[in-house]
C-alpha cells in the first residue's frame, strides 16, 4: 500500500468512522483514523488464517492467561504489516506528527510483570510462525495501575483507565457470550451431578486481531468482559431505590474491573477466584462450542484442542472441562478426566511458596461447589493409582492449585533450564516421580519484532545492511554478525547507534523529570517489577557505598554512571515500597551533591510500562539481573538487554544461565552465591550479621541509611528494610554483597576500554538470537501442543 493509498484510507476513516474533517481532527481522531486504516489490512490475514484452519480442521492452541501485557498495538501493528514508511509520510501529508500520534495511543498494561508480557511475546509468535491459536484472557476495565511519587518519594497509585477513550482495535461480539455462574447447590442425579449456581453474570468476548511479521498470518486474542444478565432492576428503579436498580449491574461488572496488581503472591480473595473461574470457564465453553461445529465425537477432543495453563490461574480448566464433558455432555467421569488431561499443558512460573496458589477448601465449595466435589474425586482417583503417594491436591484445608495443575495436565513446563530443574527437584519433586515425563523445559523468549526492530530502529538497519533481511523471523541468523565484530568500522556504527539512544533518553529524562544526565556516562539499568528477591535494594546499597567511595577518593579513576531504576510494588506489599521511597530519597540527596554529579547520578522515572521498556532498553549500557539465585523463574527483560547491546552483571540464576552459557562467560559479570549456596548460606542463622561485620562498605551503607542522611534525620524511617537486613535478609543481600561490589568494579575497568565494551556488546547481540519467542513456540508446538505451523 502507498503512501497515498493510506493517506486517501485514513481520509476516509477520519470522515466515517470518526465523524471529522481533517480540518477539525483531534490527535485522537488522526490517531483512530491511522488504527482502523492498519486495522483493515489485518483483517485480511486475519480471516484467511481462521479459513484456513478451518478448512484443513487444524488442532488449535488455547492460550488461558489472566494477564496480556501487551503495551501498544498501533506501531507494531504498522510495522507487521510492512507499512511504516507509508504511515510516516501519509500521517506526515495530513499534517500530523507521526510520534505524536503514535504516542497517543494508551499503553495496554493488563498484566503485572514478566508472565503478562510473555504471553503477549507469545501472541506475536504465534502469529508470525502461523500457529493457529486463540488467546483467552479477561478485559480488564482498569489495567495495571498508575504509578507516581508524592512530594516526599512515596509510591502513589491511581487507577489506570485504557478504555476511556474507544479501543481502535477490539470487535465487540454480542453473540459470543455465555453465563457464568457462581455458589448455590449440587443435585445428583444417576451416574452425574447437577449444578444449580445462586448467581451468574454474562461473559461477553471481544476479539483483538494480532498479526505476525509480515502479515502472512492473524490470531485472536479474545478478552471477556463480565455484564449482568439482566441491565438493571427497572422495579427497584421505580420505587426510587436509583442505587438499588443499578446494584446487580455494578455486581456483575466488578469481575472484569480490576487486574490484582499482585505479581508473586497469591491473592485470598474470593474475587480473584471468581475471575479465574470466569474467564476459564467461558474460554472452554467457547473451545467446545467452535469444535462441536466441526467434531461430533469428543473422545477426539484432544486432537483439535491444546489448551495451556499460563501459571495456576486457569488451573479450574481441568475439573471445569471435566464437569462439562461428565456432567453436561454425559462422558464416564474417568475418561473426562483422561480427555482434559490430554488438552491440557500447564506452564509453572515461579517457585515461591507466597506465589503458589492454593484457596481454603471452604471458599471453593461456597463458590464453586460442583468444582470441589470433582477436585476431591480427581485427588482420589490419583491416590488410587499411586498408592504410595503422599501429595494430594487437597491438604490441611486447603486447594493446592499447582498440583490440581500437575495432575491435570499432561505436559508441565518450567521457563529457564535452572527453573525447570529446580521445579523437578523441589516443589513437584514427588509428582514429578511418579510422572517423570511429565516435566519439559521450554526456556523463555521475546519477540524481537517489537524488542529489536521496533524498539531499536537504529540496530535493527545496521543488523539489515549486514546480514542482509530476513532476520527478524529467523533471529538464530543474528550469529552472522559476529565475523563483523571484528571490523572497526562496524564497532563504531554500533557504539553510534548506542550513544545516539543514549542521547534520546537523556534528553526524555532531562524533559520528564528535569534531572540533567551525561548521555556519554554508562547508564546503568535495573527494570523490573519491585519484589526483595529481585533486589532493588542490593543495588542501592552499592550505589550509596560507591557514592562515599567517590567523595572520599574522587580521583580514583570512577566509571561516571547514571543508574536508573524503574517499576511499581503490589500496592500491599509494604517492603517492596518502603526500597521505592528509599531509592527516590537515595537519588534526591546524590543529585544534589555537587562534587560527584559527574560521576553518579540516580534517575526513577515513575510508571514504568511496556512503552518506557521500549525507551529504556536500547538505551543501556549495563543490566541489572541480580535476583537471588535460585528465585527468578527465567526473567525476560534480560534477554532484551542482551539482544540490544548492553552487558549483563548478574547471579547464576533463571536464564542468566543461558545468557552467559551463550554470550560466553568471559563477557559477563557474574557474582554472587549460586542457588545450593543459598540454601547452605541460609542454614547460618547469622549469616547476614557475619556478612555486615566483615564489610565494612557495606556496614557504611546500612549505617548512612540509619543516620537519617537520606530521610531529613528521621533515624527509624527505613528500619523495615535496615533491620530485616541485619536479622533475617532471606534474600541473602548482605552475604553476595561485596561480591557484587567486586563485579560493580570490574564493571568500572571494562567501561575505560571502551572499544573492547563495544566488541563484547555486539557479541550480546549476536549471540543472543536464541532467545527469539519464535524459538520457545516451535517448542511448545513440537513438545507439548503437537501443533504443527500452518504457514
Ligand atoms: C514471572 C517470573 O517471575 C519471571 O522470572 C519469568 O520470566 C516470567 O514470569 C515469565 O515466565 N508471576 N510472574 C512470574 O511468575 C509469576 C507467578
Amino acid at each position: 500500500m502507498s503512501a497515498t493509498e493510506l493517506r486517501d484510507a485514513i481520509l476516509k476513516h477520519l470522515e466515517y468512522s470518526q465523524g471529522k474533517d481533517l480540518a477539525h481532527a483531534s490527535l485522537y481522531d488522526m490517531r483512530m483514523a491511522l488504527t482502523l486504516a492498519i486495522r483493515d489490512k489485518v483483517i485480511e490475514p486475519w480471516f484467511r488464517a481462521t479459513r484456513a484452519t478451518y478448512a484443513a480442521q487444524s488442532k488449535r492452541v488455547y492460550y488461558l492467561s489472566m494477564e496480556f501485557l501487551i503495551g501498544r498495538l498501533l506501531e507494531d501493528a504498522i510495522m507487521n504489516v510492512g507499512l511504516t514508511e507509508s504511515a510516516r509520510e501519509a500521517v506526515l501529508g495530513l499534517g500530523f506528527d507521526f510520534e505524536a500520534v503514535l504516542n497517543d495511543e494508551p499503553d495496554a498494561a493488563l498484566g503485572n510483570g514478566g508472565l503478562g508480557r510473555l504471553a503477549a511475546c507469545f501472541l506475536d509468535s504465534m502469529s508470525t510462525l502461523g500457529c493457529p491459536a486463540y488467546g483467552y484472557g479477561i478485559r480488564y476495565e482498569h489495567g495495571l495501575f498508575r504509578q507516581s511519587f508524592g512530594p516526599d518519594g512515596r509510591q502513589i497509585e491511581t487507577a489506570e483507565d485504557w478504555l476511556r477513550q474507544s479501543h481502535g482495535w477490539e470487535f465487540e461480539r454480542p453473540e459470543a457470550a455465555f453465563r457464568i455462574g457462581f455458589g448455590g447447590t449440587v443435585a445428583e442425579s444417576g451416574r452425574s451431578a447437577v449444578w444449580t449456581p445462586e448467581s451468574a453474570v454474562m461473559a461477553k468476548a471481544y476479539d483483538t486481531p494480532i498479526v505476525g511479521w509480515q502479515g502472512k498470518w492473524a490470531n485472536t486474542l479474545r478478552l471477556w468482559g463480565a455484564e449482568p444478565l439482566r441491565a438493571f432492576d427497572l422495579n427497584a428503579f421505580n420505587k426510587g431505590d436509583f442505587t438499588g436498580a443499578a446494584a446487580p449491574e455494578a455486581l456483575a461488572r466488578t469481575i472484569s474491573r480490576v487486574l490484582y496488581p499482585d505479581d508473586t503472591t497469591a491473592q485470598g480473595k474470593e474475587l480473584r477466584l471468581k475471575q479465574e473461574f470466569f474467564f476459564t470457564a467461558a474460554s472452554l465453553r467457547d473451545i467446545l462450542r467452535r469444535f462441536a461445529s466441526e467434531h461430533s465425537d469428543l473422545s477426539a477432543l484432544s486432537s483439535r484442542v491444546a489448551i495451556q495453563m499460563n501459571d495456576t490461574h486457569p488451573a479450574i480448566a481441568g475439573p471445569e472441562l471435566v464437569r462439562l464433558l461428565h456432567d453436561e455432555r454425559g462422558m464416564e467421569f474417568d475418561k473426562a478426566v483422561e480427555t482434559a488431561r490430554a488438552c491440557l499443558g500447564y506452564t509453572n512460573h515461579t517457585l515461591m511458596p507466597e506465589a503458589l496458589e492454593r484457596w481454603p477448601e471452604t471458599l471453593m465449595a461456597q463458590v464453586l461447589p460442583r468444582h470441589m466435589q470433582i477436585i476431591e474425586r480427581i485427588d482420589a482417583g490419583h491416590a488410587r493409582q499411586y498408592p504410595s503417594r503422599t501429595v494430594s491436591i487437597v491438604e490441611n484445608g486447603e486447594v493446592k492449585m499447582g498440583e490440581l495443575s500437575f495432575i491435570m495436565a499432561n505436559k508441565v513446563n518450567g521457563v529457564s533450564a535452572l527453573h525447570t530443574e529446580l521445579v523437578k527437584d523441589t516443589v513437584f519433586a514427588e509428582l514429578h516421580a511418579l510422572h517423570p515425563d511429565r516435566i519439559v523445559n521450554e526456556t523463555n523468549g521475546v519477540t524481537p519484532r517489537r524488542w529489536v526492530k521496533g524498539a531499536n530502529p537504529g540496530l535493527a538497519g545496521l543488523i539489515t545492511e549486514t546480514i542482509g533481511e530476513g532476520w527478524e523471523d529467523h533471529l538464530e541468523r543474528l550469529v552472522e554478525l559476529e565475523p563483523a565484530i571484528g571490523d572497526q568500522g562496524f564497532r563504531d556504527r554500533f557504539a553510534a547507534i548506542k550513544a545516539e539512544n543514549k542521547v534520546a533518553l537523556a534528553n526524555w529524562i532531562g524533559t520528564e523529570m528535569g534531572i540533567p544526565v551525561n548521555p556519554d556516562a554508562m547508564f546503568d539499568v535495573q527494570i523490573k517489577r519491585f519484589h526483595e528477591y529481585k533486589r532493588q535494594h542490593l543495588n542501592i546499597l552499592e550505589t550509596i557505598a560507591l557514592w562515599q567511595e567517590i567523595r572520599a577518593n574522587p580521583d580514583a579513576g570512577w566509571a561516571p554512571r547514571v543508574k536508573i531504576f524503574g517499576g511499581k510494588a503490589a500496592p500491599g506489599y509494604v517492603m517492596a515500597k518502603e526500597i521505592i521511597h528509599l531509592i527516590n530519597n537515595v537519588a534526591r540527596i546524590i543529585n544534589a551533591d555537587k562534587t560527584t554529579r559527574e560521576l553518579l547520578t540516580v534517575v526513577y522515572p515513575p510508571n514504568y510500562n511496556v512503552t518506557m521498556a521500549e525507551r529504556l532498553i536500547p538505551a543501556s549500557d549495563l543490566s541489572e539481573q541480580i535476583s537471588t539465585a535460585g528465585k527468578e523463574a527465567s526473567g525476560t527483560g534480560n534477554m532484551k538487554f542482551s539482544l540490544n547491546g548492553a552487558l549483563t552483571i548478574g547471579t547464576l540464576d533463571g536464564a542468566n544461565v543461558e545468557i552467559r552459557d551463550l554470550v560466553g562467560a568471559e563477557n559477563f559479570f557474574l557474582f554472587g552465591m549460586t542457588a545450593d549456596e543459598v540454601v547452605e548460606c541460609r542454614k547460618t542463622p547469622d549469616h547476614a550479621a557475619r556478612a555486615i561485620a566483615q564489610s565494612k562498605r557495606l556496614k557504611a551503607a546500612i549505617e548512612m541509611i540509619e543516620s537519617g542522611a537520606f530521610s531529613h534525620g528521621d533515624k527509624a524511617m527505613y528500619r523495615g528494610v535496615t533491620q530485616n537486613l541485619r536479622t533475617h535478609d532471606y534474600f541473602t543481600v548482605c552475604a553476595d554483597f561485596d561480591s557484587y561490589w567486586d563485579a560493580q568494579r570490574r564493571v568500572d575497568r571494562a567501561w575505560f576500554q571502551r572499544d573492547d565494551w563495544t566488541r563484547i556488546a555486539a557479541l550480546n547481540t549476536a549471540r543472543t538470537g536464541w532467545f527469539s519467542s519464535d524459538r520457545t513456540i516451535k517448542g511448545y508446538m513440537a513438545d507439548i501442543w503437537k501443533v504443527a505451523p500452518m504457514i
